[in-house]
Parts: structure tokens; sequence; C-alpha cells
């Protein structure tokens, strides 16, 4: 029986113990707070009127803006200046950095990548959505915060995670010493640990994939997909196709049953839809904390060189054996 730990009792006992983690596990406890505040938000989003495109607004990627995309992105933003545990931001919702300059966070050595609220065009249909967040340490907390410091690899990340605001919200987070869960008892809003050292199965029987873009896909992808739905007892197909068009939900899945999620490059997307720094990195180094991986279709998600804050990628990210395969087929395959 799992002994009902909170969040920070658990990391302050297992995973961040010592004075040298006291601002991290801090920073991780502003972030805790941010999602209490956006999941009573979206509990009360039909009642408060607050569903719906804000003002016709379209973010930076001219996407349409919900309401709660602003909602989000703005408590999380107050939660990390308030906290004074994190030096700067990066979120999906801003072009420019946030830099925080009160006489605490200046000094903080932490960044905070983030999508506040992942999948908001499912909210208005009451689907799952979610906060998808990246921390990485400044190279140097002398010098004055620039866009530089947010702009490392995915495999210098210090900590990452996602909170799923689903039946219920789920706070999924990896320090680089595996994966662990922390389920929101609305009662007393506290995150109690609910799932121990999360292992990804080794393969799955689902993919998941917007199979409406096929014809869109490179060859090595169709033949992937069309492997999928051929019947063969001995390796368990047809698999089946789950895509809830929400990253955060798509993957959780993946994580928990095994499973492949992709958001490929197409005719119409040369590097994909999702954003490198703040969806596919941290999602990547939770799957591989996990046990499981996470490429491009050409190499490792975590080694990618990145040239800009809200730069997009390609990603086959899930059980390591379907990985592994789908790899084989872009290798052997017209992938271009
Ligand atoms: P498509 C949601 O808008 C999102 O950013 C991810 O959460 C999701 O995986 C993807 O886009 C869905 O995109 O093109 O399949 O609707």
């Amino acid at each position: 029986m799992m002994k009902k730990l909170t969040a920070y009792q658990y990391l302050l006992k297992d995973k961040l113990s010592g004075d040298k983690n006291r601002e991290l596990i801090a920073l991780l406890k502003d972030i805790k707070l941010a999602a209490r505040l956006v999941s009573k938000e979206l509990r009360n989003a039909g009642l408060n009127k607050i569903l719906g495109e804000y003002k016709k607004l379209t973010n930076i990627h001219g996407e349409k803006v919900t309401k709660l995309d602003i909602v989000a992105n703005n408590l999380f933003i107050n939660s990390l200046e308030n906290g004074g545990n994190c030096a700067g931001v990066v979120s999906e919702e801003l072009e420019k950095i946030v830099i925080f300059n009160n006489e605490v966070s200046k000094n903080s050595k932490y960044l905070v990548l983030m999508d506040p609220l992942d999948g908001s065009s499912n909210i208005d249909v009451n689907v799952p959505v979610g906060t998808i967040f990246s921390i990485f340490k400044k190279s140097s907390i002398k010098k004055s915060t620039n866009i530089k410091d947010f702009i490392q690899k995915g495999n210098r990340q210090v900590a990452a995670g996602y909170i799923m605001y689903g039946s219920s919200t789920i706070y999924v987070l990896t320090v680089g010493k595996g994966v662990d869960a922390f389920t929101l008892d609305p009662v007393v809003q506290e995150f109690y640990l609910s799932h121990k050292n999360i292992k990804i199965p080794k393969s799955g029987r689902s993919y998941s994939v917007n199979q409406g873009n096929f014809y869109e896909f490179p060859i090595a992808l169709q033949e992937y997909i069309r492997w999928c739905e051929q019947e063969d007892a001995k390796s368990g197909r047809p698999y089946s196709l789950r895509y809830v068009g929400s990253m955060v939900a798509d993957i959780h899945r993946s994580i928990l049953k095994g499973g492949l999620f992709i958001y490929s490059k197409s005719k119409r997307a040369a590097s994909g839809k999702l954003r490198l720094m703040y969806e596919c990195n941290p999602m990547a180094f939770i799957v591989e904390q996990a046990g499981g991986l996470a490429i491009d279709g050409d190499k490792r998600i975590l080694d990618i060189a990145p040239k800009s804050i809200h730069q997009k990628s390609p990603i086959f990210i899930g059980s390591s054996e379907m990985v592994k395969l789908i790899s084989k087929f872009i290798k052997s395959k017209q992938f271009d």
C-alpha cells in the first residue's frame, strides 16, 4: 500500500533531498499552485462563461486562442514570478521571453518553458487538456537572463512534467530519476503520490496519429500505418487507432498502457506542428525516463540543437519497441 505522501514530501524524501535542491523543489511548488488554480478555472469554466475563443485572438503561431489559454498563461506567469524561484519563462502564448526582474527572481538559476494549456481547442467539448513544462538551469546566474539561456538541448533539462486536467487532475513529473505521478485531492487541494516510478510498456497495441493527414504523410509513415492495420495474430495486429487530439492525453495513455504517438512532418507542415522546447522536449524527457524513446524521425528529440524558442519538430514517441520499428520504416522507405 503506497504511503499517502504529498508531492512535496515525496520529492523531499526520495528525489530532491538536500539543500542544493531547495530552490527546485520550491519552483515545483509554484508550478503546482498554478496547476491547482487552472484546474479550478477549468472545472467552473462552463459556469463562468469563459469558454470559447478569446475576442477572436490568435497566438504567435496563428492558432485561435481560447480565453482559458490566456487565463492559464497568466496564472502560471504570476505564480512563477511571485514564487521567486525562476528567472524567466518562455510560453507558447507569448512571442517573446519573459524575464523576472524582481530582487529574488533575477538571482534564480532556473528557467521554465511551457505550454500553459495544450489542446485547448478541446476545452469546449470537455476533452482532457494539459499544461506541459520544461525546466533548465541558466548557464550562469551572474549574467542577466537573455534568450540564449533558453536555447538549450533537451538533454540538459533539469526537470519536465505535465498536468492533465481530465477526470482527475494528475501531475506527471521527472527530475531525471524516473517518473512519478501525483493526483489532486480536490477537497484538500493537495497533490498526492499516486503512481510511483512509472515504466512504459516496451510495446503496445495502439498508435496515435491524425489519420486525416494520411495522404500528406511521407510514404514510410503511410506504410507503417498500413502495417498497423493488417491482421497478424502473433504481433497482436490490427492495432487500435487512438487519437484524442490533445498531446497530453494521447501521451499519458501511451505511457500507462504502451503505444506510439506520432506527429509527423507532412506536405503542409515540413516540421510537423508540435513545438520542440515546450512540448516535444519535456515529453521526450519524461518518456525516456519511463523507459520509452522519442525521435524526430532521424535523431533523438533530446539531442536536437535548437535554433529558436518556438521552433517545431516532428515527433515519434512512446514504447521503445514501437519507436524502434517505425524508425526502421523511416530508414528503409521514402521519408522526404
Ligand atoms: P491536429 C492541440 O492543438 C495540439 O497542439 C496537441 O495537443 C495535439 O497533439 C495536436 O495539436 C493535434 O493536432 O493537427 O491533429 O489537430
